[in-house]
């Protein structure tokens, strides 16, 4: 039996409150190819993507949360960070929860996919500009990517999922 088909892989969906997270999962497990089937909570997702089985869960954002988001990274392959690319004013704070979770231990050998959502609003912030706040070019101990998507129409989330496997694939 191929053990790489049974073994589910582990993804935490952070993000500000407001970003697109749910949104996002809800789009992930409308789309996949094989079947959903909500476990433990509402929010959490098993997505299954050609035989590789994803288990996605969506954390919430608000400030009061974001404390207690270190209790989700045990064996955690893949952090998906939600960007709402229309808020400006937040862009730091997501910096900020962004460099405190890659120091974290448990989180070490985890690839970092960025979501810059909501890229259907005129004058949202492009990936360039994000990836710039968010200084990404100096991310060298994690595998990273900045994927744009607009989770209303599901465009781009495809592309983030497709990373996602490529890096299963190399390791
Ligand atoms: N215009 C636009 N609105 C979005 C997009 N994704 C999410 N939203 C809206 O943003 C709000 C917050 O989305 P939600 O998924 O609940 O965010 P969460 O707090 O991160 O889970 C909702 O009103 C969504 O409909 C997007 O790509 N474009
Ligand atoms: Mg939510």
């Amino acid at each position: 039996m191929d053990v790489l088909w049974r073994s589910e892989h582990k993804v935490i969906i952070v993000g500000l409150d407001n970003a697109g997270k749910t949104t996002i999962l809800y789009q992930f497990s409308m789309n996949e190819v094989v079947h959903t089937s909500p476990t433990i909570g509402s929010n959490v997702e098993e997505i299954v993507v050609n035989n590789t089985h994803f288990l996605m869960w969506d954390i919430g954002g608000q400030e009061s949360l974001r404390s207690s988001w270190n209790t989700y990274y045990t064996n955690t392959e893949f952090v998906i960070v939600v960007v709402d690319s229309t808020d400006r004013e937040r862009i730091s704070v997501t910096k900020e929860e962004l460099y405190r979770m890659l120091a974290h231990e448990d989180l070490k050998k985890a690839g970092l996919l960025i979501f810059a959502n909501k890229q259907d609003v005129k004058g949202c912030m492009s990936v360039a500009e994000i990836s710039q706040s968010l200084q990404l070019t100096s991310v060298k101990d994690h595998q990273w990517h900045i994927q744009a998507c607009c989770a209303l129409t599901g465009e781009g989330l495809c592309q983030g999922l497709e990373w996602m496997m490529s890096r299963l694939r190399v390791r």
